[in-house]
């Protein structure tokens, strides 16, 4: 099949006044991409995102330029672009200045490990359904009982695979 070619991409990085960013080539045999990776990269000097068409790079460019390969998620794609774009947008979004980002990150998901607590908005009712009571009560503590009891729960039946992360982190303290 096509390859791209080392020279050519050996070329193109040696071009980018790269300084000390890592150079990440966006590809499904790479490390999945995790919250916890993206908040190392976004507390970094930034990153040199490479992509791939056809089959992807010649093995020994990746070998010789000790490009990292990070993959988003266990699925193919005909290139490494939106691959690239998603990395980036997961980054920026943690940058400061950058609209929202220091008002509640650490309670979204897999920052604290649990899913996301539901959300609701006005109306109090619409088409027959209800906002739960508790978080119109007032009492912030029993709002924040209850979010903590539904992104359990939540974590528990949708991602037992987090649940089980989750608790085994808790008990090491
Ligand atoms: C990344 C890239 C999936 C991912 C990708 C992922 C095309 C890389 C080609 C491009 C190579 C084949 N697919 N899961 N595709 O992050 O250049 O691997």
């Amino acid at each position: 099949g096509m390859v791209l070619r080392p020279d050519v991409v050996a070329a193109t990085i040696d071009a980018v006044d790269r300084e000390d960013r890592p150079l990440i080539y966006l590809s499904p045999r790479g490390k999945t991409l995790t919250q916890a990776r993206v908040r190392e990269l976004s507390s970094g000097p930034g990153v040199i995102l490479i992509c791939g068409r056809f089959e992807g790079l010649d093995e020994r460019v990746i070998e010789a330029r000790d490009i990292e390969e990070v993959s988003i998620g266990d699925y193919i794609l005909a290139g490494g672009e939106v691959a690239a774009m998603v990395l980036l947008e997961a980054v920026v979004r943690l940058l400061p200045g950058v609209a929202g980002n220091d008002l509640s990150l650490e309670e979204e998901s897999f920052e604290s490990g649990l899913l996301e607590y539901p959300h609701y908005t006005r109306p109090r009712v619409w088409e027959g359904r209800t906002t739960p009571d508790v978080l119109l009560s007032g009492d912030h503590g029993a709002v924040d009982k209850w979010r903590r009891e539904k992104s359990e729960e939540l974590t528990r039946i949708r991602r037992p695979d987090l649940w089980d992360a989750f608790k085994e982190h808790k008990e090491q303290g």
